[in-house]
């Protein structure tokens, strides 16, 4: 009891340590311009910094309720969400001093928590049954390719088209797996109902939730308009879908170890 308070105040003065110390490095970086009211991509990055943040705290605390072997799932949900925080405090910083869509940190935020948001289809399925690593090898395969190609379209090293076909290419091997592959079948098979019900969720936000990506790629890069006219609009698109697939993809898996963690 005393043990997991003290690790629980522990936790909470790492993460004040972090949200006190991010922000200052990144308003030095980019000379720390002022939010304004009327600033609605710069607002909702702020918002979604905080609901970020909160969301990592809370995943982090509630590893103390859940049974031994759900802890790891949700020190993953903390890790994506706390991970992304920090992106969307310079995120927002880059918006508010240029108006301009921050790329690069996007990437880098992708590139870090979109492996990690895999990881929890085979942590899920592995506390409650066997599963092999092939699983979680081919949900990485998948994604790396999705987003390595998909950067290197928009960074313009290859063709628009070329780097889009071979990203959704990777997206939809992922889809296969979850959907077709042997995680659905292990899941159909083996899972108790609370996490075949997390699973499911979590594979429509894979389809759903995540179209919005491609589909802001599709109107920056392929339509032949010009990025920056529709970078505000495609901007708050992006911020939202996070919220669903970061913190709503947390609090499915976060449900399941509850339910999991109270049977019996
Ligand atoms: C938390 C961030 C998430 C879940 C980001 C997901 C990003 C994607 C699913 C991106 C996919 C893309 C394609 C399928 C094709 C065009 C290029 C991308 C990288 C935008």
């Amino acid at each position: 009891m005393i043990k997991s308070l003290k690790s629980s105040v522990a936790k909470i003065g790492a993460l004040l340590a972090l949200s006190l110390l991010t922000p200052t490095s990144a308003m030095a970086a980019t000379g720390s311009a002022n939010l304004k009211p009327n600033d609605l991509v710069g607002v909702s990055f702020w918002v979604i910094s905080m609901a970020l943040v909160a969301a990592t705290a809370f995943f982090f605390l509630e590893t103390q309720r859940v049974k031994a072997k759900w802890k790891t799932s949700l020190t993953v949900s903390g890790l994506v969400t706390l991970v992304a925080a920090v992106h969307y405090f310079y995120m927002r910083d880059v918006w508010v001093a240029t108006q301009d869509t921050p790329t690069v940190f996007r990437y880098i935020d992708w590139l870090i928590t979109v492996p990690l948001l895999m990881v929890e289809f085979f942590l899920i399925l592995s506390a409650v049954t066997k599963v092999s690593g092939g699983v979680f090898w081919r949900l990485m395969i998948g994604t790396l390719v999705m987003l390595i190609a998909g950067y290197l379209g928009e960074a313009g090293t290859v063709g628009a088209w070329p780097a889009f076909i071979v990203s959704m290419a990777g997206w939809f091997y992922i889809i296969y797996e979850i959907y077709a592959g042997e995680a659905s079948k292990v899941s159909a098979e083996s899972a108790p109902p609370a996490v075949q019900k997390a699973f499911n969720l979590m594979r429509a936000i894979v389809v759903f939730g995540w179209a919005i990506y491609p589909i802001g790629y599709v109107l920056g890069y392929l339509t032949g308009s010009n990025p920056k006219d529709s970078s505000v609009m495609l901007n708050v698109v992006y911020n939202l879908a996070d919220v669903v697939n970061k913190i709503g993809f947390g609090v499915i898996i976060w449900a399941a170890a509850v339910s999991e963690s109270d049977k019996n």
